[in-house]
C-alpha cells in the first residue's frame, strides 16, 4: 500500500522534517508498503499542495502533529478531502493527547495514540485487505470507542532504522534518537505526557544499546556522507553508564562532532570532559526561569541559580558551545520573576538563545492548572499555538509585561550576536563553520 506522510510546515521550513513517521516508513517498508514523503512548505498554496498529492496517488495519507502544526494541519487535510477521498490518519503529540478535536475535524478517519509503529502497519493491512479496523490498538477510528494500547515496543533496538529519505536533511546532518521517553516530572512538557499515558500499560522510557546507535551511523556513512550528528533525545545524559560507554567507544568509531541536549542536573565536570573528547560541541540546556521559586513551585523543577551557573562554567571549560532556552509568561511569575530570568541570561551569557512565550500544551499539567484557574479561555484554545503572544489571561502579569520581555529577549540575543561577531578571531574560517553550523537549529527545540 502507498503511505503519503504530509509535513505541515508552520512559520517556517524546518530541515528536518518529523521522526515519528520516518520510523513508521522505516517499519512498513520492511513489511513490503511503499512510504512516501510530501514538505507542505509554508510558501506553497493549499491548491499545489491538493495538486501534489493527488499526484502521488496514495492509498493513504499520514499526518504527525505538534499543536502549533494543527491548524494548519486541520485546513489542509479538509481540502485534501474535498478534493480526494483517501483515509487519513494522524499522529505524534497533540493527536495523541487532543484525540477527540483531531477526529472532530473533517477528514481525520483515525488518530494513533502513542507509539506509530505497529499500529500503523496493522492498520494499513487492514485497509489493504477491507477487514474492520475498530478493533487495533492504539487506532482510535471516528465515531469508534477509545482503543487500548499495545505495550510500547522492547527493546527498542528492534526498530528499524528511521528511513532518511522522509527526513529533508541537509547532507552530511543526521539525526537521531538513542532513547523514547523522559523521566522527569516538568509541569509544561508535552514529551513527560507518554510516561502517563502508558502508565499500567509499559515502561515509555527505553534507550537502544550503543551498538545498534553505532551501526545505524555507521551505516549512514557507508551510503552517504556524515559530517555532524544532532542527538535529539530529550535528555542525552540520562543512564550515565550508558553515557560514559558511548563516549569511550564513540570518538574511534565515528568520530565526526555532535550535539546534544541535557539538563544540569544530569551532568557534572568529569561527564562533560568525556563528552568533549567524545567530540561533543554543543549541548542545548533548558533553564527555563531564573526565578528558583517559579522552578520549584510552578515547573516542578528543584533546580537553583546557582547550579547553572556551575555548569554552564564546567561546559565552556570543556570546550562545548551552549544554547541556553528560557520561557516567559507561566502562570503565577510576576514581573520580578521575568526581570530574575533576564538578569539569569544575561549573567550566564550563552553562545546563543532560545526564549519562548509559554504556550500550554493540551495533556500537560500546566495546560489543566491553567483551564482550572481561568487563565486559559475557550476562545483562546481557537487561536494557533505560538511562542511569541501569550494567549493566557494571567492575573500576575499582564500580556504587555511578557511581551515587554520578549523584546529584551530579542535585544539581549541581538547584542550576544554583535560581541561575539567582534570576539571571534576568524569569523569565516572552517573551523568557525564547523562549530557553528547547526546551532541555530537545534536550538529551536523549546
Ligand atoms: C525532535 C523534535 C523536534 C524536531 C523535529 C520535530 C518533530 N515533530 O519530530 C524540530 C527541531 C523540528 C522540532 C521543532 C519544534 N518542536 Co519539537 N520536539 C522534538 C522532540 C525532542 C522529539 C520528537 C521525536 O522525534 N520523538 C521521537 C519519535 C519517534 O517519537 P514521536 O514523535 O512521538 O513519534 C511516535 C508517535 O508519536 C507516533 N507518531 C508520530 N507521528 C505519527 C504520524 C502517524 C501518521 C502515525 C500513525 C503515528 C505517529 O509514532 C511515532 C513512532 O512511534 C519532542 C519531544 C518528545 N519527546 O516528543 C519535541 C516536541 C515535539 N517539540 C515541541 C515543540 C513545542 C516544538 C517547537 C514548537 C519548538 C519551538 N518553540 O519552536 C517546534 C515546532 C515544530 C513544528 N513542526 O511545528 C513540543 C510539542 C508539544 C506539543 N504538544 O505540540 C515537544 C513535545 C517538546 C516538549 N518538551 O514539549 N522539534
Ligand atoms: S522538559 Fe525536558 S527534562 Fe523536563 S520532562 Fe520534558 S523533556 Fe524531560
Amino acid at each position: 500500500m502507498r503511505v503519503l506522510f504530509l509535513e505541515v510546515d508552520t512559520e517556517r521550513d524546518w530541515a528536518v522534517a518529523s521522526l515519528g513517521p520516518a520510523f513508521i516508513a522505516a517499519y512498513l517498508r520492511r513489511h513490503g508498503h511503499e512510504p512516501l514523503f510530501l514538505r507542505a512548505g509554508i510558501g506553497r498554496s493549499m491548491a499545489e499542495i491538493v495538486r501534489d498529492v493527488a499526484g502521488l496517488d496514495p492509498d493513504l495519507l499520514g499526518v504527525s502533529l505538534t499543536t502549533r502544526q494543527w491548524k494548519r494541519a486541520r485546513a489542509l487535510v479538509g481540502a485534501i478531502r474535498d478534493a480526494h477521498g483517501i483515509p487519513v490518519v494522524a499522529g505524534g503529540i497533540h493527536p495523541t493527547f487532543s484525540p477527540e478535536t483531531v477526529l472532530s475535524a473533517p477528514g481525520f478517519d483515525y488518530v494513533c495514540l502513542g507509539e506509530g509503529e505497529e499500529a500503523a502497519l496493522e492498520l494499513v493491512d487492514a485497509l489493504e485487505h477491507g477487514r474492520e479496523t475498530s478493533s487495533i490498538r492504539n487506532i482510535w477510528a471516528r465515531g469508534g470507542d477509545r482503543p487500548s494500547l499495545r505495550p510500547p515496543i522492547a527493546p527498542l533496538d528492534e526498530v528499524p532504522f528511521a528511513a532518511r529519505d522522509m527526513l529533508d536533511e541537509l547532507e552530511g546532518c543526521v539525526h537521531v534518537t538513542t532513547q523514547r521517553g523522559c523521566p522527569f516530572p516538568c509541569t509544561y512538557c508535552g514529551a513527560r505526557q507518554f510516561h502517563d499515558l502508558y502508565a499500567g500499560v509499559g515502561d515509555y522510557g527505553r534507550r537502544r544499546s550503543k551498538e545498534s546507535v553505532f551501526e545505524e551511523l555507521e551505516g549512514i556513512r557507508r551510503e552517504a556522507s556524515l559530517d555532524y550528528v544532532i542527538f535529539l533525545d530529550d535528555t542525552f545524559t540520562i543512564h550515565q553508564p550508558w553515557v560514559r560507554e558511548f563516549c569511550a567507544a564513540y570518538r574511534d568509531r565515528i568520530g565526526v562532532p555532535f550535539s546534544i541536549h541535557a539538563r544540569v542536573e544530569t551532568v557534572s565536570q568529569e561527564l562533560l570532559h568525556r563528552l568533549a573528547d567524545a567530540g561533543c560541541r554543543h549541548v542545548t540546556y533548558g533553564v527555563e526561569s531564573g526565578s528558583d521559586r517559579i522552578r520549584r513551585e510552578v515547573m516542578r523543577r528543584p533546580v537553583e541559580n546557582e547550579r547553572f551557573k556551575e555548569v554552564f562554567g564546567w561546559t565552556r571549560e570543556a570546550g562545548i558551545m551552549i544554547t541556553a532556552n528560557y520561557m516567559l509568561g507561566l502562570p503565577e511569575e510576576t514581573r520580578d520573576d521575568l526581570r530574575a530570568t533576564l538578569d539569569l541570561a544575561e549573567e550566564l551569557a550563552a553562545f546563543d538563545l532560545g526564549y519562548f512565550v509559554f504556550y500550554p500544551y493540551p495533556g500537560t499539567h500546566l495546560f489543566h492548572h491553567c483551564r482550572e484557574k481561568g487563565y486559559l479561555k475557550d476562545e483562546a484554545l481557537e487561536r494557533e499555538a505560538n511562542h511569541r503572544e501569550s494567549v493566557l489571561d494571567l492575573p500576575t502579569i499582564s500580556k504587555g509585561d511578557i511581551a515587554e520581555y520578549y523584546d529584551r529577549f530579542t535585544v539581549l540575543r541581538a547584542s550576544l550576536y554583535a560581541s561575539r561577531a567582534q570576539a571571534t578571531a576568524l569569523p569565516g574560517s572552517a573551523e568557525y563553520r564547523d562549530a557553528t553550523a547547526h546551532v541555530g537549529e537545534s536550538a529551536d527545540l523549546g
